[in-house]
């Protein structure tokens, strides 16, 4: 009997915490566990552009973090930090310098981080458009302008999924490279968040006035891993739309070879997207509906109850 002494009980009792671990969790977590394949443990990933470079990095079960940085001056900024360790290890790796906080909404997956962060690495400039966003410094508004070195970060207010949402948007002077947005749980790739604090006009306005109308070649920085099922959706909703197919296939390709279908671009997502699709006729059918902003309505509350098909 516990011929191990202490070490041999730790031992028991780790196995002992796996096993109970395993036994709690469904058939894919597990496939997942060991494989390896959890998002959390997937490898950060980066976009290289000539004047900024965005690290993915994911965190918890399918939030994304990204790490900006402005090539020019190596200063960064972090969006979402909500694993503060995990963007200190990014910061450390690409030599840069963190100096700016952007949070999209107060939600716990997103600003969860904000205080321990804080506490790791003084001086941050942390920004957010709500009062209950963690550690705040600067409270923004709608096109309130910021720095990240030379980059210039425009403050899009997009109120639905929560009162106080921010979307960031990010552009190098006379650069010929597309610009990037950070759309938190605003638009995802071919979704939308849940409307939360909000009313389908203002998603309305959000998706298709605000982020609409922005440079078609943006790439889109969405906060969660939400493509797959989201498309599912999308095929429900235009069965006839071969966008979403092809966009299934190759984000289902990517998922299994542990890479994130992030980021899209504004103008892909007018082809697959239906919540960025309720002007279409198709869109519009599916929904009952002549108008968009009651497309936009219908569309959401029929997500809110959809199941994914297993495919
Ligand atoms: N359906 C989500 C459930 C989690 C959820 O409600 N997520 C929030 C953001 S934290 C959301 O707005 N989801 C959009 C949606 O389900 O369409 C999932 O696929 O896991
Ligand atoms: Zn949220
Ligand atoms: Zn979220």
């Amino acid at each position: 009997m516990l011929r191990g002494g202490w070490r041999g009980l730790g031992a028991a009792l780790a196995a002992g915490a796996v096993l109970g671990a395993a036994l709690r969790a469904g058939p894919a977590q597990l496939r997942a566990f060991f494989l390896h394949t959890e998002h959390e443990r997937r490898e950060p990933k980066t976009v290289p552009q000539a004047d900024m470079k965005v690290e993915i990095l994911p965190a918890l079960t399918d939030n994304y973090m990204y790490l900006l940085i402005d090539e020019e001056t190596k200063e960064a900024a972090i969006v979402d930090p909500v694993n503060p360790q995990k963007v200190l290890d990014a910061v450390k790796k690409h030599g840069v310098r963190l100096t700016t906080v952007l949070t999209t909404h107060h939600h716990w997956d997103h600003a969860g981080g904000n205080e321990k962060l804080v506490k790791m690495e003084s001086g941050l400039h942390v920004y957010g458009g709500d009062n209950r966003v963690g550690a705040l410094t600067q409270k923004v508004s709608h096109l309130t302008a910021l720095q990240v070195g030379s980059l210039n970060v425009k403050c899009l207010s997009t109120p639905c999924h929560t009162s106080g949402h921010i979307c960031y948007y990010v552009t190098k002077p006379n650069s010929s490279e597309p610009p990037a947005v950070f759309t938190g749980d605003t638009l995802f790739v071919a979704g939308c968040g849940k409307f939360f604090e909000g009313t389908p006009e203002e998603m309305y306005k959000a998706l298709i006035e605000i982020l609409g109308s922005l440079d078609p070649r943006t790439r889109v920085y969405c906060g969660h891993e939400y493509t797959i099922n989201n498309l599912k959706f999308a095929r429900h909703v235009e069965p006839n739309n071969a966008n979403i197919q092809e966009k299934l296939a190759w984000a289902k390709a990517r998922y299994d070879s542990g890479e994130p279908t992030i980021p899209s671009t504004i103008a892909e997502e007018f082809t697959y997207n239906p919540f960025m699709r309720v002007r279409e006729k198709t869109v519009q059918q599916h929904a009952g509906e002549t108008d968009p902003v009651r497309t936009m309505g219908a569309i959401r509350k029929e997500k809110d109850n959809f199941r994914v098909p297993r495919d």
